[in-house]
């Protein structure tokens, strides 16, 4: 390991997880490197674990707040929330074993706009950060920190805390060198504007600066990064990346769009996999994405000589992919940017590029507003992660999803969005398998009948009965509802596990 450690003095902070997991104390904050799978550390949450295990065992406490760049995995959240050993995550997670226990009450989860998460850290907001675990694939003659397969809110944790330990990665491939691009904001009072027009841009450096000193510990690791692999698209998938498609054409007809200047961003899931499976027979050239994480589908629209660049902060790819990734390194960084999230996400270059941003989304309701991350208004799925940061500031933002959840049981579509994460205001085109429901330029009233129209047919005539009520109740008529029966599809999920009248 020691040639990736080439600033020499720094070897003497070679240790075991054991060991380095010391300069981690009860109640402390920790800010960890990771994205959807990606990048996080892989040796010092169990030995964290395993430290609270040990304190639980003596009857002491032992509960550490982990902020994070989003998601990361089952060997990172998994370990730590097995073992009771966070009090408070943020800011975005999809462990199942961590929702369960946030879901339980046994732990907080604060679910913020990733684009702010490491904002929020720089203004204060959560006070000071004591420990920074990053995971690297080399430390350079200045000590210098070379990320690995994410970026996140690593500059923003070395950066605030007092201590940093090293997870250098023998697994993760030298050649990612060259392929991230380091830039910060300045602080407030001097922010200036991030000098990005194009996704392609490049305005920083590839390596993280660090003052050596606050370098406490560096543990060798070797475990490949540990994402899922996507489901092969099914049916509906491929028919709600035909309906996106359709979307698409239409865009160009109506001038709004040409075949070359298509700027993606995607959310994460099997079915935006399935979307960009989709966009390699089609039409369009030359797409670039402005996205936060590169998944199989764009992998395979760069090598279809689809894609041209793709800027995000992370990788989120099935393990095939990952080695592959590894593997040509090189020749992909020609291609791919890794930015830090502050930037990958940044509101004021979203606008500017005027890309069309598409999510996945729990639910929506008869007036475009999108829940994103509670099933039922109270039980949290993963978190809002980017999606806020791109619909807000998309030049279009659209949703996509099944129109049923559950084998029937869940319409998509409901009288009233049961959490909203995403307002009407935001949401402009909602994507089914059955068409889309473009709500631009429409009134809330007239919304209603393009989004009945790509409800579930089963679902069609309670939705329909209900908007008659709604109109017929109150004197309203703007955003017409009927309060008393606005939930009454989840409170039959909730009694009859349906939400079928
Ligand atoms: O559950 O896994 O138990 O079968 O949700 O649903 O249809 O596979 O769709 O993978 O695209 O995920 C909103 C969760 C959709 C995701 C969400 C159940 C469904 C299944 C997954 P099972 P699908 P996807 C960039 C942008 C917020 C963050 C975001 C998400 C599981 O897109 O987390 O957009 N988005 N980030 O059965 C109950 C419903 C349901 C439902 C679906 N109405 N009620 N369960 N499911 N709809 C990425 C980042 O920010 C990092």
């Amino acid at each position: 390991m020691s040639e990736r450690i080439a600033k020499a003095d720094l070897k003497s902070k070679v240790m075991t997880a054991a060991e380095a997991a010391e300069f981690v104390n009860n109640g402390d904050k920790v800010g960890v490197s990771g994205f959807t799978g990606s990048g996080y550390p892989k040796a010092l949450p169990t030995a964290i674990a395993e430290k609270a295990k040990a304190a639980h065992a003596r009857g002491e406490e032992f509960a550490i707040d982990v902020f994070s760049g989003a998601s990361t995995a089952p060997d990172c959240d998994g370990v730590l929330a097995e073992a009771d050993a966070i009090r408070y995550r943020m800011p975005y997670q999809s462990d199942p074993t961590m929702r369960n226990k946030i879901n339980a009450g046994e732990m907080k989860y604060q679910d913020i706009h990733l684009s702010q998460s490491g904002l929020y850290v720089e203004q204060g907001f959560f006070g000071k950060v004591n420990v920074a675990i990053v995971e690297a694939i080399r430390i350079d003659e200045n000590g210098n920190i070379v990320p690995s397969s994410s970026v996140g809110n690593s500059v923003e944790y070395i950066n605030a805390a007092d201590k940093v330990i090293v997870e250098i990665n023998n697994w993760q491939s030298l050649d990612l060198e060259g392929m991230h691009d380091i830039w910060s904001v300045p602080a407030l009072p001097n922010r200036v504007a991030v000098p990005i027009n194009k996704p392609g841009d490049r305005i920083g450096v590839g390596y993280i600066e660090v003052d050596p000193a606050k370098i406490v510990a560096i543990v060798e690791t070797d475990e490949a990064d540990r994402n899922a692999p996507f489901k092969e698209p099914d049916e509906v998938s491929k028919q709600i990346a035909a309906n996106f498609l359709q979307f698409l054409e239409d865009e160009v007809a109506a001038g709004r769009l040409s075949y070359d200047g298509y700027i993606m961003q995607s959310g994460v899931g099997n079915v935006p996999n399935a979307v960009m499976a989709g966009l390699l027979d089609s039409k369009f050239e030359n797409i670039q994405a402005y996205t936060e994480v590169i998944q199989d589908g764009m992998v395979d629209l760069i090598d279809a000589g689809k894609m041209t660049v793709a800027s995000a902060t992370a990788f989120s790819l099935s393990p095939e992919y990952a080695e592959k990734m590894n593997d040509e390194a090189k020749r992909y960084r020609e291609h791919i940017i890794l930015r830090p999230q502050q930037i990958s996400n940044h509101p004021e270059v979203i606008r500017r590029v005027g890309l069309i941003a598409t999510n996945g989304m729990i639910e929506a309701d008869i007036y475009g507003n999108i829940n994103s991350t509670h099933v039922n208004g109270t039980r949290v799925m993963n978190g809002i992660g980017g999606s806020g940061d791109f619909t807000r500031n998309a030049f279009v933002s659209s949703f996509i999803s099944g129109s049923e959840a559950k084998g029937g049981a869940i319409s998509t579509i409901v009288p009233f969005a049961s959490h909203i994460d995403h307002t009407e205001h935001d949401a402009m085109v909602i994507i089914t398998e059955r068409g889309y429901a473009d709500l631009r330029g429409l009134a809330p009233r007239d919304r209603v009948a393009k989004m009945i129209e790509i409800a579930h047919p089963n679902y069609q005539p309670a939705l329909q009965e209900y908007f008659e009520r709604a109109q017929s109740v109150q004197p309203h008529l703007s955003t017409p509802h009927d309060l008393k029966t606005a939930f009454d599809f989840h409170v039959r999920m909730l009694e009859n596990g349906s939400m079928m009248p």
